[in-house]
């Protein structure tokens, strides 16, 4: 192994900046500033660089475990461990049929294993229960992008272009804590006379930072905007000639807007007509501004339609495809766009192509050497296919995520785990998942293997190897690869990710997603590509040898320069109109009530990732981030008589957590925060409601009724007793 340093990207979410990684004599890397790479420009957080504290030997697994006689996971070799997985799936197939076997993805997956785990569960399964936890993430985004402009690509625009809008409205984005380094593009932006505005229920790191934070209700971020609409309209704001020429459908949007009065949307919201006012002042008045939404108004069971009523105001004040303009979703995972893409989703096939599509079944199919006919349809949604365990669903192939810990109703889709006949897991830890599976596979890290990532911009990247993996680990491409040839199927399924790269262009070539253009060489010599890359010339050799677009040798301008900004000339709909939607304000699945009174949000801090197994092995971030608490604001404590510290029991329909009480005046007096990251008695997903999105099937993690009750320690530690209730005014 070199012992130069090799620039790649972070681990963790979907900012991927770069680093440098050079190995260092106990087996691990040390991580150094990469600078030439624009999105971070050698800025790292805390969790970037400390990322190698997790390839510790100590830390993750080195050997496949499977359950012994007692129901102890115990170590085994490779071979007993694949050989017990390939038997436990058969065997459900044989009992039950193919569909009785599922599939759990992650968007933590490089876009070379999430499209052979999609391959996996149809060709070698024949399963259509397929699914991921990008539904629990940007999906809500990903539906409304595709109604109204006919494309999902998390942001249509590269980040470098936020510093020079006139106005960006950040709706439900905590990105000083979630994306620490991307705060810096908003920086410049007030820096350079444009105007930050936030929208939270709590004043965030990034709140603080905006000219104007308005902090609503959670979950009327719906009403919120079509609130916007209403007086954009009523003071003469909308674009007309842009509304004319390039969209479609406005007057039904508009009559729903006009029903909205901004007295009214005051009522749900509690932000006040003055306010709305003024935001919509100051994203009209420049000639530029854009609109970026993250999880807050998207994990709400309205988060399709709420992220429609904001793409509406952008579109009614002409900003899609103009530039520095426009609407985009902060996509979350490392892989969070390329892993919604090539398909491990439940309804999609490679190239973000539709499964219920039959010219895109037939090209696949093609691609993959299979008839058509033997293609499974679409399958549950994610939160769906978790509620079918052990009962419709036997076994389940899990790769990459989390669930006992970052599902909603969590203590029910554990019981639903603990009933299934066979529980495999790929890991790289023994997460709280892992933990209970008949198999436990141990993978190797972003460090110790090659693959590519799609960030949040569309930007596709390629994460380089830079040490060799401990012995007793394998890839999850070698998994599948394994797996695939002990249940018959011996090609097709290689190791290689350069080769399964060749493969994904081919498969993903004329879909929307279209990756034909792009080589492991171009990534490695360009900064990353933006897709859509098509392949200019056809067939297959000559998408290898086509020149770089800056090749000063090229003759002919063969290779795509790719696609950093989306929707110049015309939306990606048959007649090239992005799409009004006519959307109303609708209430969040459980209002509060007598019995609980109090709105319960969740989210993220900055020194944790998601469901902790990854950051909550790392003594730093720890030491920032030791636990769960409960947001509070003072009066709501007082009126519970705890203090600072205090533990707190948070009790709603589905469960109970207890958690101590931070008590600030940065969160609205009718709401808590909880924070996700971490399992047991303070996990905030034993409280939430998995009350789906009608379309993109998200459910509602920004909003649930709870009760608080105060609790008391007993010396021992041994549970804990209740000592009064809140109760309603
Ligand atoms: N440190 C850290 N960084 C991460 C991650 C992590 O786990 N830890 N995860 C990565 C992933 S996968 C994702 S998806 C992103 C998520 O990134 P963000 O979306 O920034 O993270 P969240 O904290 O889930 O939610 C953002 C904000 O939404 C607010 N909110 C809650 N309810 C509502 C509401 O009803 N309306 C509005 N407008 N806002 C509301 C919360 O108060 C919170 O501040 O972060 C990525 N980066
Ligand atoms: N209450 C509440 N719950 C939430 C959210 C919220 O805001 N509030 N947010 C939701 C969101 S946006 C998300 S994205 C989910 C995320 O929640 P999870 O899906 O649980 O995500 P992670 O914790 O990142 O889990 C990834 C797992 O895969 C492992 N892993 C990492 N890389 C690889 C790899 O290459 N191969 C394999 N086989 N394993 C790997 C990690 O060690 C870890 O155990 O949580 C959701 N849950
Ligand atoms: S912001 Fe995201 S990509 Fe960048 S170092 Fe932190 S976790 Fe890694
Ligand atoms: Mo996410």
């Amino acid at each position: 192994m070199q012992n130069t340093a090799t620039p790649t990207h972070c681990p963790y979410c979907a900012l991927q900046c770069g680093m440098n990684l050079t190995p260092t004599p106990d087996g691990t890397v040390e991580v150094s500033e990469r600078a030439d790479f624009p999105v971070n420009r050698g800025a790292l957080c805390g969790k970037g660089r400390t990322a190698p504290a997790v390839l510790a030997r100590n830390v993750r697994l080195t050997s496949p475990l499977v359950r012994d006689a007692d129901g102890t996971l115990v170590p085994a070799s490779w071979d007993e461990a694949l050989d017990r997985i390939a038997a436990g799936l058969r065997r459900t197939r044989a009992e039950h049929g193919p569909d009785a076997v599922g599939v759990f993805g992650g968007g933590g997956l490089t876009n070379e294993k999430a499209y052979t785990l999609g391959k996996f569960a149809r060709v070698v399964l024949g399963t259509s229960q397929i699914d991921y936890n990008g539904r629990f993430c940007m999906s809500s985004a990903a539906a409304a992008g595709i109604k109204a402009f006919g494309l999902d690509r998390g942001l249509p625009f590269p980040l470098e272009d936020i510093p020079k809008s006139g106005c960006v409205i950040l709706v439900g984005s905590n990105l000083a804590e979630t994306m620490p380094p991307s705060l810096r593009f908003f920086t410049e932006l007030k820096e350079n006379g444009g105007t930050l505005i936030v929208i939270d229920p709590r004043r965030t790191r990034t709140a603080e930072q905006a000219d104007l934070h308005l902090a609503p209700r959670p979950g009327t971020d719906l009403a919120l905007a079509l609130g916007l609409l209403h007086l954009v309209i009523a003071e003469g704001r909308v674009d007309e000639e842009y509304v004319r020429e390039r969209t479609a459908g406005w007057e039904d949007a508009r009559a729903a807007a006009m029903a909205h009065w901004p007295e009214y949307v005051e009522r749900i919201t509690g932000v006040s007509v003055p306010q709305l006012r003024e935001t919509v002042r100051l994203f009209c008045e420049p000639e530029s501004a854009m609109v970026l939404t993250a999880r807050g108004p998207e994990q709400q069971s309205k988060g399709t339609d709420t992220v429609g009523a904001w793409i509406n105001l952008c579109l009614a004040t002409g900003r899609p495809g103009r530039p520095l303009s426009g609407y985009g979703c902060l996509t979350g995972q490392g892989n969070g766009q390329g892993g919604r893409e090539h398909g491990q989703k439940a309804d999609q096939l490679p190239g973000y192509r539709k499964l219920d599509d039959p010219a895109a079944r037939a090209h696949v199919a093609e691609v993959w050497g299979v008839d058509p006919d033997s293609l499974p349809g679409p399958g549950r949604s994610a939160y769906e296919l978790l509620d079918a365990l052990g009962t419709d669903i036997r076994s389940l192939l899990l790769m990459a995520s989390n669930p006992v810990v970052s599902a909603p109703r969590a203590a029910h889709v554990e019981e639903r785990i603990r009933s299934l006949d066979f529980l495999a897991v790929c890991d790289v830890v023994l997460s709280e998942t892992a933990a209970l599976a008949d198999v436990v596979l141990p993978v190797t890290q972003w460090a110790e293997e090659t693959g590519t990532t799609t960030n949040l911009e569309g930007r596709v990247l390629l994460r380089r190897r830079a040490i060799t993996p401990p012995e007793g680990v394998r890839s999850d491409l070698e998994v599948m690869h394994e797996l695939a040839a002990r249940l018959g199927v011996e090609k097709g399924f290689p190791t290689d990710p350069e080769e399964v790269f060749e493969e994904l262009r081919r498969a993903s070539a004329g879909g929307p997603a279209d990756y034909a253009g792009i080589t492991y060489r171009r990534l490695a010599e360009e900064n990353g590509v933006f897709w859509p890359c098509p392949a200019v010339e056809e067939g297959e050799d000559a998408l290898l040898d086509a020149p770089l677009p800056d090749d000063p040798a090229r003759e002919t301008p063969t290779a795509h320069p790719g696609t950093p900004r989306l929707f110049l000339d015309r939306f990606a709909t048959p007649d090239g109109r992005a799409r009004f939607v006519p959307v109303s304000h609708r209430a969040i699945a459980e209002e509060p009530d007598d019995e609980y009174p109090v709105l319960l949000t969740t989210g993220r801090v900055v020194a944790q990732y998601q469901s902790g197994a990854q950051t909550r092995r790392v003594a730093e971030l720890n030491a920032a981030a030791p636990g769960p608490f409960v947001e509070i604001h003072p009066r709501l404590a007082a009126r519970l008589g705890a203090a600072e510290g205090d533990p707190v029991a948070v009790v709603s329909r589905r469960g109970r957590a207890v958690a101590p009480a931070r008590i600030t005046n940065a969160i609205r007096p009718d709401t808590v925060f909880m924070p996700f990251h971490w399992p047991g008695e303070g996990r905030a997903n034993s409280l939430t409601n998995p009350a789906l999105d009608p379309t993109s099937r998200m459910p509602e993690f920004k909003a649930c009724a709870v009760r608080l009750e105060a609790v008391e320690r007993e010396a021992a530690g041994e549970g804990s007793v209740e000592r009064e209730t809140v109760s309603s005014r």
